[in-house]
């Protein structure tokens, strides 16, 4: 399938834009002069569709409120896409904005007359990575409400993997779903989700055909006018396949998917950019490149939620920093013991805690000045 735009002819450009080209000023109502065509406050039905809420209203300073907010739909080196309550926006970038510090997904305020992007506003949830070493975190996505961690029920299914999507999810602040892709191609579903359901407290996994119409059903709870979603997985998963069925877009329009290996199940990396698509129903989801490998870095509370039994043990083990490994009174070995906590899961809870800190300690303060070993 061809690749196209992230935005059909659903749209017509944006009114206020037109006006303004033409030289005339957009309609004031009585006793100001404020555009009508973008009223802030009360947000606009459009603008709520948009996913704006009073948490981004309450950020504008004098004066802002005369501009146009926008989420951003692609971000290019030097340029980007957005898209505004009458549709998309080029915004014209000033020489201040680096685009490595917008994410698919933000808010930003554009001067309608100018075309040019005044600022981005401050995110409810940020999605990041540490590329690889001390590379700085690269932006995955912004202000996203509910990520979608897209898994096959075939060799792609990985616990340990997708504990580390979990880690990612949970320290940006959005709620995961593991979506078990390829469910029309096993003969039972069920085991991959009772595995799956059993690696964070009360993760909701759901499994299902991308293919098929009915996908977009399966995930309705988590869609909706004003709420945004986001597709995160390995290359091959069906992330653009579901986007297509949630965006319901025809073979002209659709975002290009690829086959995947026979052996191994491992796609070929189609998709190489992120993007900001419209759901049929309302709501927004953003199509991302498939990750090859997922470095921990920076999500210490993130582990926390993710490994939350472990968590709630640790307070009773005698040393305030038991490391669960040789320590004498630790609760965590002893639930092991007992056969109330899972030995695989112990071990990858400590894998991703250590490659966590590893990572995180030249950027982050929490782990700096740690105490010394002491008893409670
Ligand atoms: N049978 C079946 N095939 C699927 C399903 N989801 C995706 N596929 C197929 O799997 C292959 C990969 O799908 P894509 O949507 O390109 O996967 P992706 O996750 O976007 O991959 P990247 O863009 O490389 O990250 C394509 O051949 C799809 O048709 C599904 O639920 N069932
Ligand atoms: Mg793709
Ligand atoms: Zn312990």
């Amino acid at each position: 399938m061809k690749s196209g735009p992230p935005f059909g002819a659903a749209f017509s450009l944006p009114a206020i834009n037109d006006l303004r080209r033409k030289g005339l000023r957009p309609a004031a109502s009585p006793g100001t002069d404020l555009p009508v065509t973008h009223p802030i406050r009360p947000a606009s039905p459009a603008l709520t569709a948009l996913g704006w809420t009073e948490f981004y209203a309450d950020q504008l300073g004098p004066g802002e409120e005369r501009l146009l907010p926008l989420r951003v739909a692609t971000v290019h080196r030097s340029r980007l896409t957005a898209v505004g309550p009458e549709g998309p926006v080029k915004p014209h970038l000033p020489p201040q904005i680096n685009t490595a510090d917008l994410a698919v997904g933000d808010w930003v305020l554009m001067d309608a007359d100018t075309r040019l992007l005044v600022r981005r506003l401050d995110r409810k949830t940020l999605l990041q990575r540490r590329p690889e070493g001390t590379r700085p975190l690269q932006l995955i996505a912004a202000n996203i409400d509910t990520l979608f961690i897209v898994t096959s029920c075939n060799a792609d299914f990985n616990p340990a993997r997708l504990e580390r999507y979990l880690a990612l999810a949970n320290e940006a602040g959005t709620d995961p779903v593991i979506v078990l892709s390829k469910a029309d191609q096993v003969a039972d579903a069920e085991p991959f989700r009772q595995k799956a359901a059993a690696l964070q407290r009360g993760l909701p996994v759901v499994s299902l055909n991308g293919k098929a119409p009915e996908a977009a059903q399966v995930l309705a709870p988590w869609c909706g006018p004003g709420r945004t979603v986001a597709l995160i997985g390995s290359s091959g998963v069906g992330k653009s396949t579901l986007l297509n069925t949630l965006a319901g877009l025809d073979a002209d329009s659709a975002q290009a998917t690829g086959s995947i290996r026979e052996d191994d199940a491992k796609g070929r990396h189609t998709t190489t950019s992120r993007s900001l698509h419209p759901i049929r129903g309302g709501g927004w989801v953003i199509d991302t490149p498939g990750m090859r490998t997922l470095h921990v870095s920076d999500a210490a509370a993130g582990i926390e939620i993710l490994f939350a039994e472990i968590t709630e043990l640790a307070p009773h083990c005698r040393f305030r920093d038991c490391t669960h490994a040789h320590e004498p009174g630790c609760a965590v070995r002893t639930a092991v013991a007992e056969g109330r906590l899972d030995p695989a899961r112990l071990d990858r809870w400590r894998k991703l805690h250590d490659e966590n800190r590893a990572n995180s300690q030249a950027s982050d303060p929490r782990t700096k000045g740690r105490p010394g070993r002491r008893p409670r």
